[in-house]
């Protein structure tokens, strides 16, 4: 259970819970101001986010309890314009700029490989393949900061059940979106695209993996991974491939992208370990994104994020070693 834990593993500062209640007010105060029922400078906090998410469609999703940390939610703002996307720049403001321009419609997912029923799903049928869920989730980089989204979607197990992975099935390989037209950051060649990323089929079959369609109540922002992407809350935020295109299911361990860049920085499995550093940095803490300020506290990074129960799946592994 993964309700009533904050990020250092205690009881959550009370100024840290935002009850669904208060969220869902929130939201309903945002769709009257929208409407034009309410308009106070004390709301512009609301309204400019409100800007943001314009065009914004929604996604309706219902909460799943199980998947909920209790930790503040980061700021729309914030988790949409302080993002990592290499195919649209390295800095964190570019693919909030850029990426906009993406087409995300039609898109088709092809799922293949040792499957007993290979398809193609385009992007409706993807949303409509399982009830949607919402579930809060925190997101650890690999560089030092985290924040807290409430994502939409529903486990990738879903998808495993329709297309039937056989028994040579042993990792799964996510191919992401790979177009310089669209992309301006394809012309860098800090990673060789397209971005790929994979997991151990027991991995991608723990119903913490989320295959994500959307957050903050509304479809995924391009930035963001639109319209399709991973969320593994136990791994450094770059297992969570954003923008997929293909799914494929093989007998051996995939190249991934930040592995064939520097291997010895970025392992495959690449799970949250406060005790195993970068060899450029410490892991053992993290900048909570929002936390600003001189006096803001750095927090202390868990095992596996604060997921514990993904703890079976590398039990005898030597993590050191597995990093
Ligand atoms: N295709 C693709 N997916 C990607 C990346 C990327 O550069 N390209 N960056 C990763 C990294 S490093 C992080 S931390 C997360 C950030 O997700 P967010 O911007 O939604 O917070 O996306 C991951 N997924
Ligand atoms: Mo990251």
């Amino acid at each position: 259970m993964l309700i009533k834990r904050s990020a250092n593993g205690t009881e959550p500062f009370p100024s840290e819970i935002t009850p669904r209640e208060v969220f869902e007010s929130r939201r309903l105060f945002i769709k009257q101001m929208a409407l034009g029922s309410i308009g106070s400078a004390a709301f512009l906090e609301m309204a400019s986010r409100e800007a943001f998410a314009q065009g914004g469609q929604k996604l309706a999703a219902r909460p799943n309890p199980s998947f909920v940390v209790m930790d503040k939610h980061t700021d729309y703002k914030d988790a949409t314009t302080y993002n990592n996307f290499y195919e649209f720049g390295t800095d964190k403001e570019d693919p909030a700029k850029t990426a906009a321009s993406m087409s995300t419609r039609p898109w088709t997912v092809s799922i293949e490989g040792e499957v007993a029923k290979p398809i193609t799903l385009d992007i409706d049928s993807l949303v409509k393949l399982a009830p949607l869920e919402e579930r809060v989730y925190r997101l650890r980089c690999v560089e030092g900061w985290s924040m807290v989204i409430p994502w939409v979607g529903y486990s990738f197990s879903a998808l495993m059940k329709k297309v039937q992975p056989n028994s040579n099935a042993k990792f799964v390989e996510f191919t992401t979106l790979a177009d310089s037209k669209q992309m301006p950051g394809l012309n860098s060649r800090v990673l060789k695209w397209p971005y790929v990323e994979g997991l151990r089929i027991d991995e991608a079959a723990h119903p913490l993996t989320l295959l994500t369609l959307g957050m903050y109540g509304e479809v995924l922002p391009n930035q963001n991974g639109a319209p399709v992407r991973l969320v593994l809350p136990w791994k450094y935020g770059f297992k969570s491939a954003k923008s997929i295109v293909k799914i494929r299911f093989v007998r051996e361990q995939p190249a991934t992208a930040w592995n064939r860049a520097a291997p010895r920085e970025y392992g495959f499995y690449s799970n949250v370990n406060p005790e195993v550093a970068h060899p450029r940095w410490s892991q053992a803490s993290e900048r909570r994104i929002g936390d600003d300020g001189l006096f803001a506290k750095k927090r202390k990074t868990l095992m596996f994020n604060g997921y514990d129960e993904v703890a079976p799946l590398y039990a005898g592994m030597d993590l050191r070693k597995f990093f």
